[in-house]
């Protein structure tokens, strides 16, 4: 067969708009989230928006306290405008807001109160000098409902779907889901399974008090009861995976010498024999956020958790011993992406995603973002949101997009350099991949 050529002019023309290009087609290819703490309007409370949910963001809170001359017991008194306007004092007007949070927030209010909501995606995003006066974004944002605010955020941002983090042990949450309440098909749910893996004797006794058979020691019929449970949930909820973060002494199988060895082998067959089945049987990815320590600094709340470094082979002895179950993995510290990566290499049914919480900074991403690029191709999830306040999707992602777009284009410019010339329809075929393809094709499911 003779080999296609293309036109010398063409090929000089796509080298020269190759950042062009791929920022275009970043800029338009509609993402899906795969993991976020956000709701529908429906789930009333629980969707967190507006001025003062993003100005009290738990990454701002931990950026205040180390400023302010206040104790934490008088934080948590304040009222949430109130923490707001302390925030915007200290964080925004007395030193500049120039962490990536604070950041965060200045690309948001700048989209969000002064553009036009009927913005089309990738049209060029009109921005002005960002006010100074935090009522006057309040005033702002005053009159929308939560569908309009979901539908202009979705539109600013260019998300199509986001996976929320659904927990049946919490109180609030459960309700809404055992009244049947509505559901909004830009929502997926994720089954998160922390309370059962990371606190198993009080969820054994919740779990005993709602009438399933359970025994802390996993003895009788505990392992057909929780099952149960879970299929249960996983029937109300259509959740597109199971979930659990773990603290960065999780050792797979056996335990490890920082935490009582009774522990890590309940958990190890709460995966085995409860997880890994459920998850297999519904064609389901389990999927593991690594390297979170929970409450290093209790009186900060919510922003209280670190982060430790884990062990990655873990998270191989999992994909090796279960090659019939997929495994998406996440995890917190950066010293251990690269080898997350390399097991990546060794396991087809690995899927790294993100750069979570505290590497979720141009800088980390940066790097993360190139070298899974230079090892793994295109198949890989290269962001998620992570948001908890519906505005945040409109930062998240737009800081998110110029940095996998600079990433993209560096590797496509070192492949021209080598004589491979890509073309437009290549460049959207592998952007769609990297923006929600992959975990659509990880699924096993087309993006509906
Ligand atoms: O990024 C965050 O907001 C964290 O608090 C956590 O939600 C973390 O992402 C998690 O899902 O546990
Ligand atoms: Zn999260």
């Amino acid at each position: 067969m003779p080999v296609e050529r293309m036109p010398a002019e063409r090929a000089a023309s796509l080298i020269s708009d190759i950042s062009e290009t791929v920022t275009r087609a970043v800029e338009e290819t509609p993402v899906t989230d795969v993991h976020t703490h956000l709701y529908p309007p429906g789930f009333g409370s629980l969707l967190l928006r507006g001025v003062d949910e993003l100005l009290t963001y738990h990454y701002l809170v931990a950026e205040v306290m180390r400023v302010v001359d206040l104790s934490y017991d008088r934080f948590w008194a304040l009222s949430k405008r109130e923490q707001a306007n302390l925030i915007w004092q200290a964080l925004f007007l007395e030193r500049s807001p120039v962490s990536e949070a604070c950041r965060g927030v200045v690309t948001t209010l700048a989209r969000l109160v002064r553009s036009d909501h009927r913005q089309a995606a990738g049209d060029p995003v009109r921005t002005g000098p960002v006010s100074r006066d935090l009522d006057y974004y309040r005033a702002a944002l005053a009159g929308l409902s939560a569908q309009e605010h979901v539908d202009r955020v979705f539109a600013l941002a260019n998300v199509r779907r986001v996976v929320m983090t659904n927990d049946p042990f919490d109180p609030v949450e459960r309700e809404f889901w055992l009244a049947g309440t509505d559901r909004d098909p830009r929502f997926l749910a994720a089954l998160r399974l922390d309370p059962l893996l990371v606190a198993w004797p009080a969820a054994a006794s919740q779990l005993l008090a709602w009438g399933y058979k359970v025994e802390t020691s996993l003895g009788g019929r505990t392992v057909s009861e929780v099952r149960r449970f879970l299929e249960e949930w996983i029937a109300r909820l259509d959740p597109v995976y199971l979930a659990v973060s773990l603290g960065p002494d999780f050792v797979y199988p056996g335990a490890s010498t920082a935490e009582p060895a009774e522990e890590a082998v309940i958990r190890a067959r709460l995966i085995d024999e409860v997880v890994l089945p459920v998850a297999r049987e519904h064609g389901l990815p389990f999927a593991l956020m690594i390297g979170v320590k929970r409450q290093v600094n209790p009186a900060l709340r919510l922003a209280g958790d670190g982060v430790g470094r884990a062990c990655v082979e873990a998270v191989e002895h999992l994909c090796k011993a279960h090659p019939e179950n997929k495994f998406m993995v996440t995890m917190l510290s950066r010293e251990n992406q690269h080898e997350l990566t390399v097991a990546a290499r060794k396991f087809r049914n690995l899927m790294p995603f993100g750069c979570w919480w505290f590497l979720n900074n141009p800088s980390l991403i940066t790097e993360i973002t190139r070298f899974r690029l230079e090892l793994l191709g295109t198949s890989f999830i290269p962001q998620h949101s992570d948001a908890r306040v519906l505005d945040q999707l409109i930062y998240k992602w737009a800081h998110s997009r110029s940095l996998i777009a600079q990433a993209l284009t560096r590797q496509y410019e070192l492949l021209v350099e080598s004589g491979w010339v890509p073309t437009r329809e290549e460049i959207e075929r592998d952007v769609k991949a990297l923006m929600g393809g992959n975990f659509w094709t990880f699924l096993g499911r087309g993006e509906p």
